[in-house]
Parts: C-alpha cells; sequence; structure tokens
C-alpha cells in the first residue's frame, strides 16, 4: 500500500460511485422525523447528516470505521488518522510514512509565538491554542487553491494538505503552549525518530525515566480521535467547513465548541470535582461520603462531571481503556482510587435523580486522573490535550466531506408562532 494521499486518491473515486447510487436509487426515503420536542431539546436523536469516519452506538460507544474503540487502544495516532480517513490500518511501513510526513511539518511559523507572547498571562490554555490556529489561517494551502480556482473535485487534496500541516504542528503548539503558560521554561524543539505522540510528551518535558507517561499520552491522543458527526466540535467543524472555509477556520471553529464546559472543559471539571472530594475527606472518602457529596453537588443545582452523555446510554469505553490503565500502573493512587469508587457510587445517585438519561460515566470521568498522577497539575490544559487527539477526528471529517463533495450545511428553523399553528 502506498501512502497515505494515493489510498485516498484510489478509494475515494469508489466512495463516490457507492454514495451517488445509493442516493440515486434510494434518495427519497425517510431516516428521521422531527418532534417538537427536539426541535426544542437540541435537536437529539435527530438523523440528519452523514459521518463515515466514526459512530457511537448508544448501547457499545465509540466505533472507528467499524472498529470498537477498545480493540484500538493498544495502536498509535498514526494508525488512528490513517485509518480514520481511509477505513483501514495502514501497515507498518505506511504508518512510518505518514510519521515522517507529519514530524516534517512540525515546524509553527515563528509569528505564532509572538502573538502568543503578547496575549494576557492569564489566557485559557484553549483560548492560546485556537488563537494559535487562527492565525496560522495565511499558511492554508486549500484556500490559496480555491482563490486560484480548481475544480470541486480536487478539494480534498489541498485540504489534505492542511490537514497534515495542522497535525504536524499541533504537537509543537500545544507543548508550547504548556510551557510557555505554565512557567516551564524554554520550548523544547522536537526529536528526530520519535512518533507524533512520542515527540509531544518529548516536548511537554515532564520527566519520564520509565516511558510510562509518553505511552499514556499515546492512548490519551488515540482514545480522544472522534465522535461522530453531530457533537458540538465535530458539528460545529462540520458546518463552518461546508461554506468551504479552510481546516484553519473550521478547525478552530471545533475546539471553540470543545471548549464549553458541557463538551471538552468537562475533563478538568471532573478532576477538580474528585480532588476537592478527596480534600474534603482527607484523602480518603469512604463510599457514604461519595454518595453525601454527590447528593450535595446536584442539591446545589450543578451536574455531576464526567458523568452522561447525549447519545451513550453504557459506561464509555473509552473511560474503561483509562482506568484499566491506571488501575495497571498506579492502583494506589489516592486519586485513581477515588475516581474507581466514585464510579461504583455516582451512577446509582443519578439514578435516583432520575434526571440524567445516561447515569454512566464518560471519557472524561478518569482521564484527568491519569494526567494528574504523571504531574501534570495543570487542569485547564486537559482540554488542549482533548484537542490535539480530537483535530484527527474533525480533520479527516474536513477531508473525507470535500472529497465527497458535500454541501453547504443549511437547516430550516422555524418560529414558535409557526410551530403553534401546526399543533392547532
Ligand atoms: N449530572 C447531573 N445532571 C445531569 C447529568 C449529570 N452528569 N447529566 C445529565 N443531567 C441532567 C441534565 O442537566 C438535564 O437536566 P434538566 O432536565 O434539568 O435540563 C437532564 O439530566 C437530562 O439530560 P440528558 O438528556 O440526560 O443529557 P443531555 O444530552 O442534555 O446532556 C451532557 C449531556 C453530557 C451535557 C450531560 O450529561 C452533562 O452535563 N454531563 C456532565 C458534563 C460532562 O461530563 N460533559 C462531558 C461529555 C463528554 C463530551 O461531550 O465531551
Amino acid at each position: 500500500m502506498a501512502k497515505l494521499q494515493n489510498r485516498m486518491e484510489e478509494l475515494i473515486p469508489r466512495w463516490r460511485k457507492d454514495i451517488g447510487k445509493l442516493v440515486k436509487t434510494h434518495g427519497a426515503k425517510k431516516i428521521s422525523d422531527v418532534s417538537i420536542l427536539q426541535a426544542y431539546g437540541g435537536m437529539r436523536g435527530v438523523k440528519s447528516m452523514v459521518c463515515d469516519t466514526s459512530e457511537v452506538p448508544p448501547d457499545k460507544g465509540l466505533m472507528i470505521r467499524g472498529t470498537p474503540i477498545g480493540k484500538l487502544a493498544d495502536k498509535t495516532p498514526e494508525d488512528i488518522f490513517y485509518l480514520l480517513c481511509t477505513g483501514e490500518l495502514p501497515n507498518s511501513r505506511d504508518r512510518l510514512t505518514l510519521r515522517k510526513e507529519l514530524a516534517s511539518r512540525a515546524k509553527v511559523p515563528s509569528y505564532v509565538w509572538k502573538v502568543l507572547e503578547a496575549m494576557p498571562k492569564n489566557s485559557h490554555p484553549m483560548c492560546m491554542l485556537n488563537t494559535a490556529i487562527l492565525c496560522m489561517e495565511r499558511e492554508s494551502k486549500y484556500r490559496k487553491a480555491y482563490d486560484k480556482g480548481m475544480q470541486k473535485t480536487d478539494y480534498w487534496r489541498p485540504m489534505m494538505e492542511d490537514s497534515l500541516d495542522l497535525l504536524g504542528m499541533l504537537p509543537t503548539l500545544a507543548a508550547g503552549i504548556y510551557r510557555m503558560r505554565f512557567n516551564k521554561g524554554r520550548r523544547i524543539a522536537p526529536k528526530k525518530g520519535l512518533s507524533w505522540a512520542g515527540n509531544f510528551s518529548h516536548m511537554l518535558g515532564i520527566k519520564d525515566p520509565t516511558g510510562e507517561f509518553a505511552d499514556c499520552m499515546r492512548l490519551y491522543l488515540v482514545l480522544h480521535c472522534d465522535h461522530e458527526g453531530g457533537n458540538v466540535s465535530a458539528h460545529a467543524c462540520h458546518l463552518v467547513g461546508s461554506a468551504l472555509s479552510d481546516a484553519y477556520y473550521s478547525v478552530s471553529a471545533g475546539l471553540n465548541g470543545l471548549a464549553g464546559p458541557l463538551h471538552g472543559l468537562a475533563n478538568q471539571e471532573c478532576l477538580n470535582w474528585i480532588i476537592q472530594l478527596n480534600k474534603k475527606f482527607r484523602g480518603r472518602p469512604t463510599k457514604d461520603d461519595i454518595r453525601q457529596y454527590t447528593w450535595d453537588t446536584l442539591n446545589s443545582g450543578k451536574v455531576i462531571p464526567g458523568y452522561g452523555h447525549a447519545v451513550l446510554r453504557v459506561s464509555d469505553p473509552r473511560f474503561v481503556e483509562f482506568r484499566a490503565f491506571g488501575m495497571k500502573h498506579f492502583p494506589d493512587d489516592p486519586i485513581m482510587k477515588t475516581v474507581s469508587n466514585v464510579f461504583e457510587i455516582v451512577p446509582q445517585v443519578l439514578k435516583e435523580h432520575g434526571r440524567a438519561k445516561n447515569p454512566w460515566p464518560n471519557v472524561d470521568a478518569g482521564s484527568g486522573a491519569l494526567l494528574y498522577h504523571y504531574g501534570m497539575k495543570e487542569f485547564s490544559y486537559y482540554t488542549v490535550l482533548f484537542s490535539i487527539s480530537r483535530a484527527m477526528g474533525m480533520l479527516s471529517q474536513l477531508v473525507v466531506n470535500r472529497a465527497l463533495g458535500a454541501p453547504i450545511e443549511r437547516p430550516k428553523s422555524v418560529t414558535t408562532k409557526w410551530l403553534k399553528k401546526q399543533v392547532k
């Protein structure tokens, strides 16, 4: 098999033909109805868009191109990006080619660091990341090709170039933001020969004598990669991309959504909740303490971060993998222990509470405990880690959408007055 772009070149005509046939033969067939409740209720469950990179069956959790995420937990992010784009895992030669390709694009333009240095010192790391991505828009090869004029069938090629550029730069950028924002000293240059995740953990500069932290980063970057098309960040990226905005505009739009507390920011809130719980009960909360603390949180009008999900109705398999990693490497860590005990109590309480449709943990319930254990204690940075991984999903979706000629998205809104007329 040849490198990623060549494989896409072979696959895309087949996808176009296949989808063209489906639409031609069955285009009028209904796949969803929309109730008034759904129109007011965040469009939950309305099937109205297509995403082939991944799906989230409510009773199984994330599947990447048909493979359960749990079965991919030992892979590298390079494998995952290749899989997201093509539907196939790369062989070792193609993985290495992609790794080299990303490494060759790792340098961040110097003006970006100047923009970041000019920002207020207490800026949120997510705001720094998104500002950096947006200010690099001038680098877009897609926009330049579009301005010159290109066939619609060619859109995906420069979109793939932008995607590889952005993926190449993201670890350098994110590690640089970590060191700058949290006074960790000078930026660390990428090292030749390391993997995408390996280089990222190297550039963060966290002590890692055993290589366990690098493996944790690999796992983190694999597990957060994609979560079908309708979640806030994927959908925002898709929507902006549908206007033929380039990858820099689209991904930064998606990441602005990821920065919200009900979405990607929940991981920082979740660890904070666990730490406060441990603090209150001198590091060893009993199960009764946890039950009471959960009720106190709910009664104060707050949600339990890391629990519940708009689509999932089982424990998130990504949580299962993170918990397994923590229990394997540091079962006696007090934070990890509490994460595990919370998992035994919170679902029961949420069931009794009766509001959340899904009382089970989502991806954010355990990931922070791992980072904290390895000394990454800057909670506000956690969503940046999520972002580097999720960029793989957003970018692969952008490439596929341009390859399939996805049109500008424009659902129809209605007024309350119109709805009242319908029900009369
Ligand atoms: N704690 C308390 N209440 C919760 C809850 C939780 N963890 N999860 C849901 N609920 C409540 C909702 O706030 C809602 O309350 P109201 O009826 O008063 O409005 C009710 O239960 C029904 O909500 P739902 O249909 O089960 O869930 P939604 O699809 O509306 O929301 C989510 C999904 C993730 C925003 C929600 O479960 C939540 O706020 N969880 C905590 C934050 C979190 O962990 N977010 C990360 C999700 C992963 C990700 O997308 O990144």
